[in-house]
């Protein structure tokens, strides 16, 4: 069902240092900078890989307000992984198929995503502590 780690999500204070940072040190390139209202980020890409099922990225998030799913992340616990994002075929049917099996979804439907992709996210207290996003990209 999974077809690849699409992206690592880093929940960060600002996202212009933590750019340069990974730029600087990793020697990755931004290829999409965003805001999410819905989502409450301000965010960027910075891609790692291409492979098969399709490209792999650095997904740096800084929240727009405090109040908000990243704001509270960096209240409780500081700078450092938020999620994981997965690639799916089909995010509609693979929410289907693991809420099937009693994953609690906190999306019941897709919603919008960086660079066109539809997303959504699985519970991070039934999946071991992990906040876990799917991932399906616009075909081209
Ligand atoms: N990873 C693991 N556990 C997490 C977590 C994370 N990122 N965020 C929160 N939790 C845990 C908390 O530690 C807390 O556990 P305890 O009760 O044991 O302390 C529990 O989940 C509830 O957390 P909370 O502080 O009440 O936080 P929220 O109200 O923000 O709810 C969650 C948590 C996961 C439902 C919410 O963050 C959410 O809906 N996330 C999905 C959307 C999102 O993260 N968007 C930003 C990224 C956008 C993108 O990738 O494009
Ligand atoms: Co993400």
């Amino acid at each position: 069902m999974l077809l690849r780690i699409d992206h690592v999500g880093i929940a960060c204070h600002s996202l212009e240092e933590k750019i340069e940072f990974y730029e600087s040190v990793f020697g990755l390139t931004v290829v999409s900078r965003e805001v999410n209202e819905e989502q409450g980020v301000r965010e960027a890409m910075l891609h790692v890989a291409d492979g098969a099922q399709g490209g792999s990225y650095v997904q740096l998030l800084e929240p727009l307000h405090p109040d908000t799913a990243v704001g509270r992340f960096l209240a409780k616990r500081g700078e450092g992984v938020h999620h994981v994002g997965y690639g799916v075929t089909d995010v509609t049917k693979a929410l289907e198929e693991i809420g099937a099996k009693g994953v609690r979804l906190i999306d019941e439907r897709p919603r919008h995503g960086s660079m066109g992709a539809s997303i959504a996210f699985l519970h991070p207290k039934d999946v071991g502590g992990v906040l876990t996003e799917l991932v399906e990209t616009p075909r081209r």
